[in-house]
């Protein structure tokens, strides 16, 4: 089945499912711009700049926010924020719809060729000012989803009613649906996190993965693999497809005391799929969806995956 055809039989809302359907045509067309090598953006060494923040913007991050934003001010969209830009966009109109993205996750790995994505999170602007209608919490969320452009091109999807996931035809330029009941399972022997920041991280992670490390011999008593591709969106399918655990924690250096991830486009929109998926996404002591923004690039501690194992983590957090 279609993702239009599933939307309208599925989802009530006619301009969310619009919206979705024209986030869908966006990442079509990013999609073709990373496969075309033939092509000025996508050539290696193209000059990088850096975004408000420090980060370093590929052109493929530009373009993937301005096709974003085009196709978004052609949807009852009435605000548009990503990480690409440091204010948000008002699209001066009465629609009750905002949308915040993070244009191309992962965009480091675009020169070797391994998957990045797009993220997105939809909510009502529920009649507040637009500068207060984008620090609304995760739980406000109406739906959220990502693309991962790899191998195929995916979409997992959530608008409330489950974790649903569909993949790109690229013959007929359609999403088509693959599974319509993602269920994370509940218990994992795999974790993912980016072992070379040991050193700084806090006592709760150190704890939680020497004890991961020791498998069978400490006391987890069950031995664990690790993996870790370095893209949130490629991390987060293997978790949707096998289960898992992601961590990407606080840790003792000064730019990453609150966490590298951002909280409004990357942790909010995972926290209601893993949700939506029976999983679980905290910060160590909060619910992801339950943390208060004071600002659209706010960053968060972000653990998810199988729920038995994420709660294992919140008890390490808690108790040391
Ligand atoms: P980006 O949004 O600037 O691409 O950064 C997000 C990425 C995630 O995809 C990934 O999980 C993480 O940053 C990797 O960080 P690190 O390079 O510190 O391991
Ligand atoms: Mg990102």
């Amino acid at each position: 089945m279609y993702l239009s055809e599933y939307l309208s039989k599925n989802c009530e809302d006619t301009s969310l499912n619009k919206v979705i359907i024209n986030l869908s045509i966006a990442a079509n067309k990013i999609s073709k711009v990373i496969r075309n090598l033939n092509n000025d953006i996508n050539i290696k060494g193209v000059s990088k700049t850096k975004n408000f923040d420090g980060d370093i913007q590929k052109p493929l991050d530009i373009l993937s926010d301005e096709m974003l934003m085009e196709l978004m001010r052609n949807a009852p969209v009435s605000g548009y924020a990503s990480e690409e830009q440091e204010g948000f966009v008002d699209l001066k109109n009465d629609h009750d719809l905002i949308v915040i993205a993070d244009p191309l996750d992962g965009s480091s790995n675009i020169d070797v060729n391994v998957s990045i994505g797009t993220i997105f999170s939809i909510m009502s602007q529920n009649n507040l000012p637009l500068e207060h209608a984008f620090l609304q919490k995760g739980s406000k969320q109406k739906a959220a989803g990502f693309f991962v452009y790899g191998p195929q091109i995916t979409l997992f999807l959530t608008f409330g009613k489950g974790t649903i996931a569909f993949g790109l035809d690229e013959n007929k330029s359609e999403f088509i649906l693959i599974n319509d009941k993602i269920k994370i399972p509940k218990s994992t022997s795999e974790f993912a996190i980016n072992a070379s920041y040991s050193r700084f991280w806090d006592k709760a992670t150190s704890n939680y993965i020497k004890d991961c490390q020791e498998g069978k011999d400490g006391p987890k008593g069950k031995d664990f693999g690790m993996r870790w591709v370095g893209s949130l969106v490629a991390d987060a399918s293997r978790i949707f497809n096998r289960g898992g655990i992601f961590l990407y924690p606080s840790d003792k250096r000064l730019k990453n005391k609150q966490g590298r991830l951002r909280l409004t486009y990357e942790a909010n929109p995972l926290a209601m799929l893993i949700k939506e998926a029976g999983g679980k996404a905290t910060n160590g002591i909060k619910d992801i969806l339950d943390v208060e923004v004071e600002d659209i690039h706010q960053r968060s501690p972000l653990i998810f995956g199988s729920s038995e194992e994420v709660e294992e983590f919140i008890y390490y957090s808690k108790n040391l």
